[in-house]
Protein backbone atom coordinates (compact mmCIF):
# COMPACT_ATOMS: atom_id res chain seq x y z
CA UNK A 1 0.00 0.00 0.00
CA UNK A 2 0.97 3.73 -0.71
CA UNK A 3 2.33 5.88 2.09
CA UNK A 4 -0.84 8.02 1.91
CA UNK A 5 -3.26 5.13 2.05
CA UNK A 6 -1.29 3.41 4.66
CA UNK A 7 -0.71 6.27 7.07
CA UNK A 8 -5.22 7.44 6.02
CA UNK A 9 -6.09 3.69 7.22
CA UNK A 10 -4.07 4.34 10.56
CA UNK A 11 -5.62 7.58 11.08
CA UNK A 12 -8.49 5.73 10.66
CA UNK A 13 -7.88 2.70 13.43
CA UNK A 14 -6.83 5.25 15.15
CA UNK A 15 -9.92 7.01 16.38
CA UNK A 16 -11.44 3.72 16.60
CA UNK A 17 -8.89 3.55 19.50
CA UNK A 18 -9.86 6.53 20.94
CA UNK A 19 -13.72 5.59 20.73
CA UNK A 20 -13.16 2.38 22.47
CA UNK A 21 -11.12 3.94 25.14
CA UNK A 22 -13.11 7.01 25.54
CA UNK A 23 -15.99 4.29 26.82
CA UNK A 24 -13.95 3.18 29.27
CA UNK A 25 -14.04 6.34 31.08
CA UNK A 26 -10.81 9.11 31.11
CA UNK A 27 -7.75 9.63 33.59
CA UNK A 28 -7.00 13.36 33.56
CA UNK A 29 -3.71 14.76 34.37
CA UNK A 30 -2.77 18.51 34.59
CA UNK A 31 0.87 19.28 32.10
CA UNK A 32 2.13 23.08 32.54
CA UNK A 33 -0.65 24.69 34.02
CA UNK A 34 -4.77 23.50 35.39
CA UNK A 35 -5.91 23.98 31.53
CA UNK A 36 -3.22 22.03 30.03
CA UNK A 37 -4.59 18.62 30.44
CA UNK A 38 -3.58 15.56 29.37
CA UNK A 39 -5.46 12.28 28.93
CA UNK A 40 -4.44 8.36 29.33
CA UNK A 41 -5.99 8.40 25.54
CA UNK A 42 -3.97 11.03 24.65
CA UNK A 43 -0.92 9.15 25.26
CA UNK A 44 -2.39 6.09 24.08
CA UNK A 45 -3.54 7.09 21.00
CA UNK A 46 0.31 8.59 20.12
CA UNK A 47 1.95 5.29 21.15
CA UNK A 48 -1.06 3.11 19.09
CA UNK A 49 0.12 4.85 16.33
CA UNK A 50 3.87 5.40 16.80
CA UNK A 51 3.99 1.25 17.12
CA UNK A 52 1.71 1.33 14.19
CA UNK A 53 4.32 3.27 11.83
CA UNK A 54 7.60 1.73 13.24
CA UNK A 55 6.76 -1.75 12.69
CA UNK A 56 5.66 -0.65 9.15
CA UNK A 57 8.27 1.98 8.01
CA UNK A 58 11.50 1.22 10.69
CA UNK A 59 13.31 3.88 8.83
CA UNK A 60 10.62 6.88 9.45
CA UNK A 61 10.96 9.59 12.00
CA UNK A 62 8.06 10.76 14.37
CA UNK A 63 7.44 14.09 16.23
CA UNK A 64 4.50 13.89 18.84
CA UNK A 65 3.22 16.34 21.28
CA UNK A 66 2.99 13.15 24.28
CA UNK A 67 6.57 12.39 24.01
CA UNK A 68 8.04 11.20 21.12
CA UNK A 69 10.54 13.01 19.09
CA UNK A 70 10.99 16.08 20.89
CA UNK A 71 14.23 16.45 20.09
CA UNK A 72 14.52 15.87 16.40
CA UNK A 73 16.46 19.08 15.25
CA UNK A 74 16.35 18.55 10.86
CA UNK A 75 13.42 17.63 8.95
CA UNK A 76 15.84 14.73 6.51
CA UNK A 77 13.49 12.00 5.23
CA UNK A 78 10.46 10.93 5.98
CA UNK A 79 9.01 12.51 9.06
CA UNK A 80 5.58 12.03 11.07
CA UNK A 81 4.16 15.40 12.83
CA UNK A 82 1.58 14.31 15.15
CA UNK A 83 -0.88 15.57 17.33
CA UNK A 84 -2.74 12.15 18.95
CA UNK A 85 -5.61 14.55 19.74
CA UNK A 86 -5.93 17.97 19.42
CA UNK A 87 -8.31 20.03 21.24
CA UNK A 88 -8.18 17.52 25.00
CA UNK A 89 -10.26 20.34 26.52
CA UNK A 90 -13.19 19.79 24.54
CA UNK A 91 -12.23 15.82 24.66
CA UNK A 92 -12.62 16.06 28.52
CA UNK A 93 -15.35 18.85 28.95
CA UNK A 94 -17.76 18.11 26.03
CA UNK A 95 -16.41 14.18 24.25
CA UNK A 96 -16.57 15.85 20.88
CA UNK A 97 -14.79 18.63 18.50
CA UNK A 98 -11.60 17.33 18.97
CA UNK A 99 -9.24 15.80 16.12
CA UNK A 100 -6.42 13.75 15.20
CA UNK A 101 -4.37 15.73 13.45
CA UNK A 102 -1.05 13.94 11.29
CA UNK A 103 0.90 15.61 8.82
CA UNK A 104 3.79 13.93 6.71
CA UNK A 105 6.69 15.68 5.39
CA UNK A 106 9.47 14.16 3.18
CA UNK A 107 12.94 15.94 3.35
CA UNK A 108 10.95 18.86 4.90
CA UNK A 109 8.46 19.31 1.90
CA UNK A 110 4.90 18.16 2.66
CA UNK A 111 4.20 14.54 1.37
CA UNK A 112 0.37 14.11 3.33
CA UNK A 113 -2.38 15.05 5.51
CA UNK A 114 -4.94 14.16 7.67
CA UNK A 115 -6.70 15.87 10.26
CA UNK A 116 -9.96 13.63 11.24
CA UNK A 117 -13.16 15.11 13.19
CA UNK A 118 -13.26 11.79 15.46
CA UNK A 119 -16.83 12.01 16.70
CA UNK A 120 -18.00 13.50 13.32
CA UNK A 121 -16.38 10.90 11.22
CA UNK A 122 -15.04 13.75 8.79
CA UNK A 123 -12.25 13.06 6.82
CA UNK A 124 -9.83 16.14 5.69
CA UNK A 125 -6.94 14.96 4.23
CA UNK A 126 -4.85 15.44 0.63
CA UNK A 127 -2.52 13.06 -0.90
CA UNK A 128 0.77 13.69 -2.55
CA UNK A 129 -0.53 14.82 -6.00
CA UNK A 130 -1.98 18.10 -4.41
CA UNK A 131 -5.92 17.65 -3.65
CA UNK A 132 -7.23 17.85 -1.04
CA UNK A 133 -10.65 16.24 0.02
CA UNK A 134 -13.10 16.61 2.41
CA UNK A 135 -14.23 12.69 3.10
CA UNK A 136 -14.43 11.61 -0.56
CA UNK A 137 -15.50 15.25 -1.77
CA UNK A 138 -12.48 17.12 -3.95
CA UNK A 139 -12.41 20.79 -2.37
CA UNK A 140 -11.95 23.95 -4.50
CA UNK A 141 -9.45 26.67 -3.89
CA UNK A 142 -10.27 29.02 -1.28
CA UNK A 143 -12.47 31.76 -2.62
CA UNK A 144 -11.38 35.24 -1.18
CA UNK A 145 -13.63 37.31 1.05
CA UNK A 146 -14.02 40.53 2.99
CA UNK A 147 -12.88 40.36 6.57
CA UNK A 148 -15.77 42.93 7.60
CA UNK A 149 -18.58 39.89 6.57
CA UNK A 150 -16.44 36.80 7.21
CA UNK A 151 -16.47 34.44 10.06
CA UNK A 152 -13.26 33.74 11.84
CA UNK A 153 -11.45 31.54 14.38
CA UNK A 154 -9.24 33.05 17.47
CA UNK A 155 -7.24 31.60 19.86
CA UNK A 156 -10.37 33.38 22.81
CA UNK A 157 -6.88 33.38 25.39
CA UNK A 158 -5.09 35.49 23.10
CA UNK A 159 -8.18 38.09 23.55
CA UNK A 160 -7.17 38.17 26.76
CA UNK A 161 -3.27 38.30 27.04
CA UNK A 162 -1.96 41.61 27.83
CA UNK A 163 0.77 42.29 25.54
CA UNK A 164 -0.84 41.13 22.21
CA UNK A 165 -4.56 42.85 23.74
CA UNK A 166 -4.67 45.92 21.60
CA UNK A 167 -3.71 44.22 18.02
CA UNK A 168 -6.54 40.85 18.58
CA UNK A 169 -9.17 43.09 19.81
CA UNK A 170 -8.57 45.12 17.02
CA UNK A 171 -8.81 42.03 14.77
CA UNK A 172 -12.09 41.02 16.58
CA UNK A 173 -13.38 44.45 16.27
CA UNK A 174 -12.76 44.70 12.36
CA UNK A 175 -14.27 41.11 11.70
CA UNK A 176 -17.60 40.02 10.78
CA UNK A 177 -17.97 37.55 13.69
CA UNK A 178 -15.43 35.78 15.79
CA UNK A 179 -15.33 31.95 16.72
CA UNK A 180 -12.76 29.86 19.34
CA UNK A 181 -13.48 26.34 18.81
CA UNK A 182 -10.59 24.97 20.67
CA UNK A 183 -8.78 22.65 18.19
CA UNK A 184 -6.01 24.49 15.68
CA UNK A 185 -6.55 21.12 13.28
CA UNK A 186 -10.19 21.64 13.30
CA UNK A 187 -9.99 25.45 12.63
CA UNK A 188 -7.51 25.39 10.08
CA UNK A 189 -9.33 22.27 7.94
CA UNK A 190 -12.54 24.38 7.92
CA UNK A 191 -10.33 27.00 5.90
CA UNK A 192 -10.09 24.43 3.34
CA UNK A 193 -14.51 23.61 3.48
CA UNK A 194 -14.87 27.49 2.96
CA UNK A 195 -16.59 27.31 6.51
CA UNK A 196 -13.90 29.50 8.44
CA UNK A 197 -12.22 32.21 6.34
CA UNK A 198 -9.30 32.64 8.80
CA UNK A 199 -7.82 31.16 12.05
CA UNK A 200 -5.10 33.45 13.87
CA UNK A 201 -3.87 32.75 16.91
CA UNK A 202 -0.47 32.50 19.13
CA UNK A 203 2.22 30.23 20.19
CA UNK A 204 1.12 27.01 18.87
CA UNK A 205 3.54 23.92 18.61
CA UNK A 206 4.41 21.77 15.36
CA UNK A 207 2.08 19.27 15.73
CA UNK A 208 -0.90 21.54 16.39
CA UNK A 209 -0.27 23.41 12.42
CA UNK A 210 1.85 20.60 10.27
CA UNK A 211 -1.52 18.52 9.01
CA UNK A 212 -3.64 22.27 8.21
CA UNK A 213 -0.63 24.35 6.71
CA UNK A 214 -0.53 21.58 4.05
CA UNK A 215 -3.90 21.86 3.63
CA UNK A 216 -4.57 25.77 3.49
CA UNK A 217 -1.56 25.95 1.47
CA UNK A 218 -2.62 23.30 -1.02
CA UNK A 219 -5.89 24.95 -1.64
CA UNK A 220 -4.33 28.08 -2.06
CA UNK A 221 -4.06 29.96 1.34
CA UNK A 222 -1.58 31.01 3.05
CA UNK A 223 -0.03 30.27 6.10
CA UNK A 224 2.81 32.22 8.46
CA UNK A 225 3.79 33.18 11.79
CA UNK A 226 1.90 36.21 13.60
CA UNK A 227 4.30 38.37 12.01
CA UNK A 228 4.15 37.21 8.40
CA UNK A 229 7.49 35.14 8.73
CA UNK A 230 7.58 31.73 7.26
CA UNK A 231 6.49 28.62 9.27
CA UNK A 232 9.14 26.47 10.61
CA UNK A 233 8.31 22.83 10.96
CA UNK A 234 10.07 22.50 14.06
CA UNK A 235 9.31 25.20 16.39
CA UNK A 236 6.35 26.73 18.40
CA UNK A 237 5.11 30.05 16.53
CA UNK A 238 1.80 32.45 16.53
CA UNK A 239 -0.20 31.59 13.01
CA UNK A 240 -2.03 33.30 10.51
CA UNK A 241 -3.56 31.08 7.98
CA UNK A 242 -6.44 32.61 5.59
CA UNK A 243 -6.85 33.59 1.72
CA UNK A 244 -3.83 35.39 0.44
CA UNK A 245 -5.68 38.81 -0.02
CA UNK A 246 -7.37 38.19 3.93
CA UNK A 247 -4.18 36.83 5.43
CA UNK A 248 -2.45 40.30 4.32
CA UNK A 249 -4.87 42.23 5.79
CA UNK A 250 -4.44 40.45 9.01
CA UNK A 251 -0.60 40.58 9.50
CA UNK A 252 -1.19 44.12 8.76
CA UNK A 253 -4.10 44.79 11.74
CA UNK A 254 -2.03 42.51 13.95
CA UNK A 255 1.13 44.18 13.55
CA UNK A 256 0.17 47.54 13.39
P1 LIG B 1 -4.11 20.44 22.32
O1 LIG B 1 -5.55 20.28 22.61
O2 LIG B 1 -3.53 19.36 21.47
O3 LIG B 1 -3.28 20.72 23.52
C1 LIG B 1 -6.69 25.31 21.85
O4 LIG B 1 -6.93 26.65 21.57
C2 LIG B 1 -5.70 24.82 20.82
O5 LIG B 1 -4.39 25.23 21.19
C3 LIG B 1 -5.66 23.33 20.70
O6 LIG B 1 -5.35 23.01 19.36
C4 LIG B 1 -4.55 22.96 21.65
O7 LIG B 1 -3.94 21.71 21.35
C5 LIG B 1 -3.58 24.08 21.40
N1 LIG B 1 -2.62 24.31 22.48
C6 LIG B 1 -1.30 24.49 22.30
N2 LIG B 1 -0.68 24.68 23.48
C7 LIG B 1 -1.64 24.61 24.43
C8 LIG B 1 -1.63 24.73 25.88
N3 LIG B 1 -0.51 24.95 26.57
N4 LIG B 1 -2.81 24.60 26.54
C9 LIG B 1 -3.96 24.36 25.87
N5 LIG B 1 -4.01 24.26 24.53
C10 LIG B 1 -2.89 24.38 23.80
CA1 LIG C 1 -1.95 19.41 24.72
CA1 LIG D 1 -2.75 20.36 19.57
CA1 LIG E 1 -2.83 17.22 21.63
Amino acid sequence: MELYEQAKQFVIEASEYIKKEMAQGLTVESKSSLNDLVTNVDKGCETFLYEKIMSYYPDHRIVGEEGHGHDIQDTDGVLWIIDPIDGTLNFVHQQKNFAISVGIYIDGKPHSAFILDVMNHDLYHSSPGGAVYFNDQKLERIEPSPLETSLICLNARWLVKDASQTSALTLAKKAGTVRSYGSSALELAQITTGQVASYVTYQLKPWDFAAGLILVERLGGVVTTETGQPINLLQASGLVAAHPSMHKEIIEIINA
